[in-house]
């Protein structure tokens, strides 16, 4: 096990125990490394993703930025103009400031942003903070905790539309993404909608220079989580001797992003108490980005209990927002 007290990193900041498990299981294990994505998101991380999200490269969000932007109405009226929306992951509320303007506009709405990050949702919070008829109820919690909890506080018979938008269900696998939303789905009522935002397949070439962008942005996102594991768990990765990778998995039409070491070398990580070994191209695997066909998303949801009401595509980029219905409250 890690946690010992007399191998606590010098510097001041508070070890936080899951990104050490994390890191000390990533790190150690047979084969291949991997350190899962939601830990490319301390604060650094979070502004150099803030970045990327208006790179030329990067279609994913101003394609969905456009789609909501275009559909919002639409959206708003094919899910019974919900009065409370919930959303997993904050983000800065730029896509969501759409849907929620256009709900507003037929009668109050509750807004229930959930996320790990408390600073996340200050920063949420503060954006949205001057909407008119919008109000805000952050919860700080795990996506699964914070659903339980953001369903059971309703008034009884107020339907809540469910956002998951910006695809970050392409960070998990196939058969993960199916089953998140099936427990999802039992966590939601009769009558509830889900608004899934999934990013398409396209070319090989597209979707190698969004995740490898020329000027570096998605590299620096990358390499800071090992910037991050030298900060919080006194490491001493030398950076420069690791190389951003994005390789796009054909067969499962998936972007990973790998970290590269660039020689044989060896890194101390004090926190953890462990010396790791990396041969010359050892990878760490830091993330799996799914690409999906549209007919492929409507797919897992009914897989997962829910009825598919609508598609809205964005076919330059290749993007799509799908509306779920929970029609029945057993399957
Ligand atoms: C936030 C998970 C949707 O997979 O496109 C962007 C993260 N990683 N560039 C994505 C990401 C590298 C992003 N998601």
């Amino acid at each position: 096990m890690f946690a010992s007290a007399a191998a606590a990193p010098s510097s001041l900041v508070r070890v936080n125990p899951e990104f050490a498990e994390a890191v000390l299981n990533g790190l150690k294990q047979k084969g291949q490394k991997t350190i899962p994505p939601s830990w490319l998101y301390d604060e650094v991380g979070s502004a150099l993703f803030e970045v990327i999200t208006v790179l030329p490269e990067y279609g994913v969000t101003r394609a969905e930025a456009g789609l909501l932007s275009h559909a919002a109405e639409e959206i708003v009226r094919a899910s019974a103009r919900p009065a409370r929306i919930v959303e997993l992951g904050s983000g800065t509320g730029t896509k969501t400031r759409h849907i929620l303007s256009a709900a507003a506009r037929h009668q109050p709405v509750h807004y229930v942003p959930i996320d790990i990050s408390a600073a996340a949702l200050d920063n949420c919070a503060k954006a949205l903070s001057g909407m008119q008829n919008v109000e805000i109820e952050p919860i700080a919690a795990t996506y699964l905790e914070g659903i339980h909890e953001a369903m059971s506080s309703r008034k009884s018979g107020e339907p809540v539309l469910l956002l998951f938008l910006g695809s970050t269900i392409g960070n998990f696998t196939r058969s993960e993404a199916a089953s998140f939303l099936t427990r999802v789905w039992r966590r939601m009522r009769a009558g509830d909608f889900l608004l899934l935002g999934a990013d398409l397949v396209k070319s090989r070439e597209r979707l190698i220079s969004a995740y490898d962008d020329p000027i570096g942005v998605t590299a620096a996102f990358n390499l800071n989580l090992l910037a991050r594991i030298n900060r919080e768990l006194d490491a001493n990765f030398d950076v420069e001797q690791f190389t951003h990778q994005a390789r796009y998995n054909e067969r499962q039409s998936r972007i990973e992003m790998h970290l590269r070491s660039r020689v044989a070398q060896e890194v101390r990580v004090d926190a953890l108490g462990i010396t790791v070994k990396f041969v010359a191209g050892e990878t760490i695997w830091t993330e799996s980005s799914h690409k999906f066909r549209a007919e492929e998303i409507s797919r897992i949801g009914q897989r997962s209990g829910f009825a598919c009401v609508r598609q809205w595509v964005d076919g330059d980029w290749g993007f799509a927002e799908t509306l779920f219905r929970k029609t029945a409250a057993d399957r």
